[in-house]
């Protein structure tokens, strides 16, 4: 049985994993669940579900039962979504998955000052993406915008400056954290287009991982997705554009 990757019909976490996966050629189903717009059925099914941003409060008029239904039945040790089934082995949290799928491919980082770069870009960006998306979910999103706004070119400079002119993060080669700093740079270049001007060298970065042979037919192929970014709860990015 191949490798299954479970997660909502949108970009958000999965994003990375599935360019992996392609990058990488490992044939795999991407699971997707999607999201109802019919009136709920069921009294018991939660109206909260837990995000990585916080619970996330269910509109009613959403059917999220295509997930919730299977949620307890897969063997996840954590039920959660993305999850990535590979035989026996169940692996739930985006970035376990990402490390699984990178050590069959030697793509975690060599010397020690690769793996410490790794380790920590893993964990800026998770950071940045969190309060990107506590933004972008927030009711309050119209106002939260002109601060984010203001505060992105800081954020994209200590990228530039960690990045400075290697050509993938960790180093000479390729690793699974370019995954995720891409996923991550191209989310911010899609919310402000203009926002890689003054870091040529980020936008080389994204330009040089769209080159890749392999991510550049996956982005032509219809399995690709761009968007939604977000849920559909979501003030940006909610729906396929
Ligand atoms: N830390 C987890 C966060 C997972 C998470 O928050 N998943 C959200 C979507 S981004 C979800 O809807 N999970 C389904 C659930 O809670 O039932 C990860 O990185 O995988």
């Amino acid at each position: 049985m191949g490798i299954i990757l479970g997660y909502w019909d949108i970009r958000g976490l999965a994003h990375a994993i599935r360019l992996l996966l392609e990058y990488t050629e490992t044939p795999y189903e991407d699971k997707q669940y999607g999201v109802g717009g019919e009136a709920r059925k069921s009294e018991t099914r939660p109206d909260v579900i837990q995000t990585r941003f916080g619970p996330l409060a269910i509109d009613p008029e959403y059917d999220i039962s295509q997930w919730t239904s299977v949620k307890e039945k897969l063997g996840l040790d954590f039920p959660n979504l993305p999850y990535l089934i590979d035989g026996e082995r169940k692996i739930t949290q985006s970035n376990a998955i990402l490390r699984y799928l990178a050590r069959k491919h030697k793509m975690c980082g060599e010397t020690e000052e690769e793996i410490i770069r790794i380790d920590i870009l893993e964990n800026q960006v998770m950071d940045f993406r969190m309060a990107f998306a506590k933004v972008c979910y927030s009711p309050d999103f119209e106002k939260l915008k002109p601060e984010y706004l203001e505060e992105l070119p800081g954020k994209l400079k200590l990228f530039s400056q960690f990045l400075g002119d290697r050509k993938w993060f960790a180093g000479n080669k390729i690793t699974y954290v370019d995954f995720l700093a891409y996923d991550f740079l191209d989310s911010q270049q899609m919310f402000e287009p203009k926002c890689f001007n003054q870091y040529k060298n980020l936008q080389d970065f994204l330009d040089r991982f769209e080159a890749l042979e392999k991510i550049s037919a996956y982005m032509k192929s219809s399995r690709f997705m761009k968007s939604p970014v977000f849920w559909r709860v979501a003030k940006w990015s909610n729906k396929k554009e």
